[in-house]
């Protein structure tokens, strides 16, 4: 129902912000959901890949794996959900199921879990003492529950396998109290028998409505949060959370179309949507030693959050338990010299508050729009008075929950934000080194975020991320047979740049 004031102002030709091209927001734009504003104000969210492939040292089980080798020796699902808080996570995600079907809860849909393993002499049930976990720590609990299975003999007999999948996600979801979010792949690899399977997602996700009605459902296709393109951990400077639903189809659907509507979203949108940052701390999805020297270092994690959070998108940073089933002490050091980091970039004290009585520094704006009203604007500027004239800091397209820019540091009397196209409030705090200090940019002061560093070419920061490139897919982009040269089945680590 258009609003007095949306009527007012279409009926008088006004206010209705135009976009490049001359095309114009919609009046009635869409709004997030409850559960999708909780999801974006987590802002951070740990994802972990454990199971078989931990044991067995690859990134695609192929199915054919013995549950007898599953025996994490000091699994303490507790300690990952420690770390994640102490990080300053609100959610975790778990893989319940991986490719290789392998279930971590005692399913009664297959022999391939946790029950025929010796972990807790097989009657441990991972998922519980994950969900447990996060509770006991006060996150949000989210689990990933592959369809594609490489162990299950139903896989593409299509109506067999559906009901059986669902029977799985039935469990997930009946069993183990609140699911904040639930995670589907697109991946539509062969089975055992050869056979593709044709998924029934609009089941799947009329299931989850009902038993998780306050769950997030994210996939390619959302409906509720939708992949952001790229596990390089890089959300577009231009991000809408909208999105034309018709461009993407399916989970795992390709094409430009389908990859600019992930990217980019869509300002004309008619269903809020918006854009998860998956990416690894590690080159692999799963833990392997040999990538133990080579975790992304704390300076790359903050990179990632000014480049997923910071433009408008969620991070689901991937850190994987070992064979032991604990976070590799370098990945928690990491994480934990993040947040610090973080914290100290926006300490309180460096919340720069300018006056022309006390002049400032500042090197960063933190933009948010109100998205409880939608999302609008699409163009801005954010300037800065020296003293005698205004100039810009920094411009930019789209803002969203949370736009953070960076730029070299300067001496203001004075900020503001100017939107150009769009409309609506935006709220701006500025980020410096505190009134009548000058930025050193040095790190000196603890600062994670260094001014003045501009945008990092693509590329120039290591990718880091495991095995789909541009898409992901409904057919796996590497099939694992073309990985087996290095003898463990997962692409060959991509430098870090570091
Ligand atoms: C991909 C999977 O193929 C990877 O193994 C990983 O789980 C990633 C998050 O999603 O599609």
């Amino acid at each position: 129902m258009p609003t007095r004031r949306t009527f007012l102002a279409a009926a008088a030709g006004l206010a209705l912000p135009r976009l490049p091209g001359g095309a114009m927001l919609r009046p009635e734009r869409p709004r997030p959901s409850p559960a999708q504003l909780a999801w974006q104000r987590d802002e951070l969210a740990l994802f972990l890949h454990f199971g078989v492939n931990t044991f067995t040292d690859r990134e695609w089980g192929d199915g054919t794996e013995d549950p007898a080798i599953f025996a994490p020796a000091a699994v303490d699902a507790r300690a990952w959900a420690r770390t994640a808080r102490a990080a300053g996570f609100r959610a975790l995600l778990l893989t319940a199921k991986h490719h290789d079907g392998f279930c971590l809860w005692p399913t009664a849909t297959t022999r391939h879990s946790v029950a025929s393993s010796p972990w807790r002499g097989g009657a441990g049930d991972l998922v519980r003492e994950f969900t447990d976990a996060c509770r006991a720590e006060g996150l949000r609990a989210g689990l990933y529950l592959s369809p594609w299975d490489r162990n299950s003999p139903a896989y593409g007999d299509s109506a067999r396998y559906n009901d059986l999948y669902c029977d799985q996600l039935g469990e997930l979801l009946t069993r183990y109290g609140p699911i904040h979010e639930v995670w589907f792949d697109g991946a539509n690899g062969e089975g055992p028998n050869g056979r593709r399977q044709a998924y029934d997602w609009a089941r799947y996700w009329a299931l989850v409505r009902r038993l998780q009605p306050e769950a997030v459902i994210f996939s390619d296709a959302g409906p509720d949060i939708r992949w952001i393109g790229n596990e390089r951990g890089d959300a577009a400077e231009t991000n809408w959370s909208t999105v034309d639903p018709g461009a993407v189809p399916f989970p795992g659907a390709t094409g430009d179309r389908v990859m600019a509507m992930l990217r980019h979203g869509d300002p004309l949108g008619t269903v809020w949507r918006p854009g998860e940052t998956d990416v690894s701390i590690r080159p692999g999805w799963f833990h392997h030693p040999a990538e133990d020297d080579r975790v992304r270092s704390a300076e790359d994690l903050v990179e990632l959050y000014l480049t997923s959070v910071g433009r408008n998108s969620k991070l689901l940073l991937n850190v994987p338990p070992t064979r032991d089933g604990v976070l590799h002490p370098t990945d928690i050091a990491r994480l934990l010299e993040m947040r610090r980091r973080l914290d100290a970039t926006f300490a309180p004290e460096r919340r720069a508050r300018p006056s022309a009585a006390r002049p400032a520094t500042v090197a960063i704006a933190d933009l948010r729009e109100d998205i409880t009203r939608g999302q609008s604007v699409a163009r801005y500027a954010v300037e800065g008075f020296d003293g005698s004239q205004w100039r810009v800091l920094s411009r930019g397209t789209t803002i969203g929950h949370r736009k953070l820019d960076r730029f070299p540091p300067t001496v203001v009397t004075e900020a503001r934000v100017r939107v150009e196209e769009g409309e609506g409030e935006v709220a701006l705090v500025v980020w410096g080194t505190g009134n009548g200090e000058r930025a050193t940019g040095n790190g000196e002061r603890g600062a994670g975020v260094e001014a003045g560093r501009g945008e990092r070419g693509e590329g120039e920061r290591g990718e880091g991320r495991g095995l789909s490139s541009e898409g992901k897919s409904g057919v796996p982009q590497h099939q694992p047979e073309a990985q087996e040269a290095d003898g463990r089945g997962h692409d060959p680590p991509e430098p870090l740049g570091r």
